[in-house]
């Protein structure tokens, strides 16, 4: 039984081709034109379509010693046989369309593996298997999809009230789930639109660097990115119309915020309170607080002295002022991380002297796809050859996830610990370091200020836009260590030196040790802060935290990839076991669902001796990943498999499922 949609006839994305009446007949129909349209197209993926809709891997195999990785800059040039390749295609099309017989759904488990070890140029373990079947979605039904397996019960489910906190990727992929599943739910959202993050950012040049054909919902496939890496407002588009195509707008409140949620006991309900735009606040009751509210979306201000006494502008980067003229001015940036990174390479040409305070450096890699745009004739394919969408997710999201973790882990015997982990991650900082090189043009003492001493991923690996290059304008200066104070004119260095500033630009990040915050939380026993007490939050696979019934959340501790994947990837893995764990609630006609202590500590006793592995406790870097104890409270330290392996069942071993006179439901 599906959780079916409860309001049929709402817009719908559209269909992929492989799902379209009559895509191949239309690709025929380009009679010659077809030929040339395929060539166009990138090798590997076209590879796959071939492969999977015809079986035959002669095609799979004359390719594979010309692949080296899954990126398209990955893959040798082979004109001969792209010639064979679309050939081939075009008769696979022809006998498709002649016999009518209907498109494969997916390869079979072997033929899947054979094909992603060719098209990744290395060998994906056998553990992905399950986890690409249901991210490529070959057959279109979502199979992360939770389906009732008892009917639930009207009188139950109608005094059934979930709420979901934020309209961001997370808090909107559990609204359409919800709404799939016909659970009444309320979306509760401090901005007056959708878009969490990707809303409050806006600064100049900001764009995800993960590549969007994978940083997308596996169940809302776009094939029209301008961008392999697409920029702030394209993403908040995407985020518009899928919100749109959800059909959840009467589940919407805006400009509202939850300010606290205190656990009733008596009743088995969260009681919320909950405050309007105009200041003015009202009550609410909730069986379910699904918490959307992210990891990266309060800004961390920092605390300097002076800060209060400057005459000029100053804003942060989450919260940057348009009204602003920054031409001809004399700005400060204070961080270097990610936003800082994109920022300056934008800002820099029209500022009169750009001076960024760098309290220690980040790394950053090259990649050649990071502003160039998707050519018409791939958009092309993507939206018209079958499959094609699919394969190039699978590309994507290989090249982006786990290929690089083993080089995170510490090699005890490793000679040079200091800088480096083993001898993969020596190499990845030997890379790095001969971009940087070649960046500042051989400038030894920009170079000295610029590569860390600490091991590649030690912090977020960046992607480099520019931003060496940056360093070497003439308008541009980098300050290396602490601000010391900022004066009514300026900031003031390490050394004492005052550095001028019509503008002071805040890029100093986010408030990633407080998920919830500033949210009241109250439990069972104690506040969600003192549970977490000394910024070290900890959740049962990131999603549950013993005492605090019913309550999910979503992008919550230990569930930022640090290596890399995808946060709308593991959000969707979080929004299938929340799904999973209301299924069980409101089959059994539960009151309250709430993890145990014991598998809660057991699975963060993992995560901890996962970490104390990982790069992310080297002791040499500083990072917002780990609270001042050391302990690593942000990042997921699994592979992409493991952790959708984790979270793909819902174990009610793990939890007391109560009904609401204490008994066992
Ligand atoms: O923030 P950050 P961010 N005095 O915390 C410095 C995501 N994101 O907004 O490195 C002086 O990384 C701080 O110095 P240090 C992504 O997950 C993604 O840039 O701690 N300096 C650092 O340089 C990212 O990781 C994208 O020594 C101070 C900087 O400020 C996360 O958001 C784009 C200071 C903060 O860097 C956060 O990135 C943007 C102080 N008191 C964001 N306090 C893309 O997808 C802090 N700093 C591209």
């Amino acid at each position: 039984m599906t959780m079916a949609a409860t309001n049929p006839g709402e817009a719908a994305p559209p269909l992929a081709p492989e799902h379209r009446d009559g895509a191949i007949d239309a690709l025929l129909a380009l009679g010659s034109e077809l030929e040339a349209r395929l060539l166009e197209l990138d090798d590997v993926p076209l590879l796959l379509v071939y492969t999977h809709l015809t079986g035959d891997e002669t095609l799979l195999q004359a390719y594979a010693p010309h692949i080296k990785g899954a990126w398209a800059f990955e893959v040798e040039s082979v004109p001969e046989l792209k010639q064979r390749l679309v050939k081939a295609l075009i008769a696979a099309f022809a006998d498709y369309a002649a016999s009518r017989r209907p498109l494969p759904p997916a390869p079979d488990r072997d033929q899947l593996q054979r094909m992603c070890n060719a098209a990744a140029g290395s060998n994906v373990p056998a553990e992905y298997m399950p986890m690409v079947i249901e991210e490529l979605n070959f057959d279109g039904t979502d199979a992360k999809t939770v389906r009732w397996r008892k009917q639930p019960s009207a009188g139950y489910l109608s005094r059934f009230m979930a709420v979901v906190i934020g309209a961001g990727y997370s808090g909107l992929a559990m609204a359409a789930k919800l709404k799939e599943a016909g659970i009444p739910f309320v979306v509760i959202e401090k901005n007056g639109d959708v878009g969490g993050t990707w809303l409050e950012n806006t600064y100049p040049g900001i764009a995800v660097d993960t590549p969007n054909h994978f940083y997308s919902y596996s169940f809302r496939v776009k094939s029209d990115w301008k961008h392999y890496f697409s920029k702030g407002p394209e993403i908040i588009d995407y985020i518009r119309t899928c919100y749109r195509e959800m059909g959840i707008a009467d589940h919407m409140r805006f400009n509202e915020e939850v300010i606290a949620a205190q656990w009733d006991t008596g009743s088995s309900r969260w009681q919320l309170k909950i405050r309007r735009a105009d200041g003015s606040e009202y009550a609410m009751e909730a069986n379910a607080v699904i918490s959307g509210t992210g990891l990266l979306n309060r800004p961390a201000y920092p605390d300097i002295p002076g800060m209060d006494r400057f005459k000029g502008v100053m804003f942060h980067s989450a919260r940057w002022d348009h009204s602003v003229p920054l031409e001809g001015k004399r700005v400060v940036q204070i961080g270097t991380g990610a936003s800082g990174m994109q920022i300056a390479p934008q800002i820099a040409p029209k500022v009169g002297r750009l001076t960024i305070f760098q309290r220690s450096p980040h790394w950053a890699r090259r990649n050649p796809l990071l502003f160039a745009e998707v050519s018409d004739a791939v958009k092309w394919g993507l939206d018209n050859v079958p499959y094609y969408t699919k394969w190039y997710r699978f590309l994507l999201l290989w090249a982006t996830s786990d290929g690089v973790l083993p080089s995170l882990r510490k090699d005890p015997a490793w000679h040079d610990p200091d800088h480096s982990l083993n001898a993969a991650n020596a190499a990845i900082r030997e890379q790095l370091v001969a971009h940087i090189r070649e960046q500042v043009n051989g400038d030894e003492e920009l170079l000295a200020k610029v590569v860390p001493a600490f091991p590649p991923y030690g912090k977020r690996m960046l992607r480099d836009g520019n931003w060496y290059k940056t360093l070497t304008r003439d308008n541009v200066d980098l300050v290396t260590g602490p601000v010391k104070a900022i004066t009514e004119t300026g900031v003031v260095d390490k050394d004492g030196v005052e550095h001028p500033a019509d503008v002071i630009i805040l890029a100093t990040g986010f408030r990633a040790q407080t998920p919830l915050w500033p949210i009241e939380i109250v439990g069972t026993q104690s506040s969600i802060r003192e549970a977490w007490a000394g910024n070290n939050p900890r959740a049962h696979l990131g999603i549950t935290v013993p005492h605090f019934p019913n309550l999910f959340i979503l992008y919550g501790p230990n569930t930022n990839g640090g290596h890399g994947g995808s946060a709308v990837f593991n959000s969707e893995c979080q929004v299938r076991y929340t799904m999973q764990a209301l299924r069980e609630m409101i089959e059994r006609e539960a009151a309250v669902v709430e993890v145990r202590e014991e598998p809660f500590e057991d699975y963060n006793r993992r995560v901890d001796a996962e970490h104390a592995q990982l790069v992310w406790t080297h002791p040499g870097v500083n990072n917002w990943y780990r609270n001042a104890a050391g302990r690593v409270v942000t990042n997921s330290p699994w592979r992409l498999c493991e952790y959708r392996n984790l979270t793909a069942e819902f174990d009610p071993a793990e939890y007391r499922i109560l009904r609401a006179d204490g008994a066992p439901a």
